[in-house]
C-alpha cells in the first residue's frame, strides 16, 4: 500500500508492467448475451435498508454522471482517458443504503461472471455503472446495457452485464478470484495473481 501511494503521488499514469493502447481491445471469457430490454433487470439485494429492482427505463431516470478515467487490464494493456456516463456509485449507495454489517460487494452478471470488492472501494467517487463510453452507448462488447467501472483496479473488477449488485458481511472470489487472479488487484501494487496475497506482496 505504501508503495501504490508513493507511486500515484508521483503522477505516473501508467502503473508498473502495463503497456498504453490507444483502441479498445474486447476482453470477455464466453459469448456477449444479448440485451432484452423487456426482460433485463436491475437489482440491489443483501445488506442494504432499500433492496430495488428497477427495469431498462427505470434505471435510465437515475441521476446521470460522467467521468474520466484510465483503464488496466492484468492481461497488460492500458487505456487512458475513458469518459463514462451512467450512475455514479455513490449515488446509488445513497438510494439503497447499506446496513453497518455490509462490508463486501458480490456483482453478478449475465452470462454467470462475478466479482467481488471490499465495499469501501465500491463506494469510490470514481467508481460507475457506465452505459455509455467516449460518447457512445456501450458497444454489446463492452458491456451494453450497463457495466460497472472500478478504475483503480485491474480491468476484471470493471464487470460487463452487469444485473445483481448483493451486500454482503462475509467475503467471497468471484470468477477470476477463483481462478488465479488477485484478491484485490491493485495495479499499482501489481497485485496480479492469487499466490501473492500470502506472500503479503
Ligand atoms: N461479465 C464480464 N465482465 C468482464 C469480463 C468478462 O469476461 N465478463 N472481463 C473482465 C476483464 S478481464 C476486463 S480487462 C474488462 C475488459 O473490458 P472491455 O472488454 O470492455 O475492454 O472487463 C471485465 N469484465
Ligand atoms: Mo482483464
Amino acid at each position: 500500500m505504501a508503495k501504490s501511494r508513493e507511486l500515484k503521488r508521483q503522477d505516473i499514469r501508467l502503473p508498473p508492467g502495463q503497456t498504453l493502447v490507444k483502441n479498445f481491445p474486447v476482453l470477455s471469457y464466453g459469448p456477449t448475451p444479448r440485451f432484452n430490454p423487456a426482460k433485463w433487470d436491475f437489482r440491489v439485494s443483501g445488506l442494504v435498508e432499500n433492496p430495488i429492482r428497477l427495469n431498462w427505463e427505470e434505471f435510465l431516470r437515475l441521476p446521470i454522471s460522467s467521468q474520466t478515467s484510465d483503464f488496466h487490464c492484468v492481461t497488460s494493456w492500458s487505456r487512458f482517458d475513458n469518459l463514462w456516463e451512467g450512475v455514479k456509485v455513490s449515488d446509488l449507495v445513497k438510494l439503497v443504503k447499506p446496513k453497518p454489517e455490509a462490508l463486501y460487494v458480490f456483482i453478478h452478471c449475465d452470462g454467470g461472471y462475478t466479482t467481488n470488492l471490499p465495499i469501501h472501494e465500491f463506494v469510490d467517487d470514481d467508481v460507475m455503472l457506465a452505459y455509455r463510453h467516449d460518447g457512445k452507448d456501450l458497444d454489446p462488447d463492452h458491456g451494453w446495457p450497463l457495466r460497472l467501472v472500478v478504475p483503480k483496479l485491474y480491468g476484471w473488477k470493471s464487470a460487463k452485464w452487469v444485473r445483481v449488485i448483493e451486500f454482503c458481511a462475509k467475503e467471497r472470489r468471484g470468477f477470476w478470484e477463483v481462478r488465479g487472479y488477485h484478491n484485490h488487484g491493485d495495479p499499482w501494487a501489481e497485485e496480479r495473481y492469487s499466490f501473492q496475497e500470502d506472500s503479503g506482496e
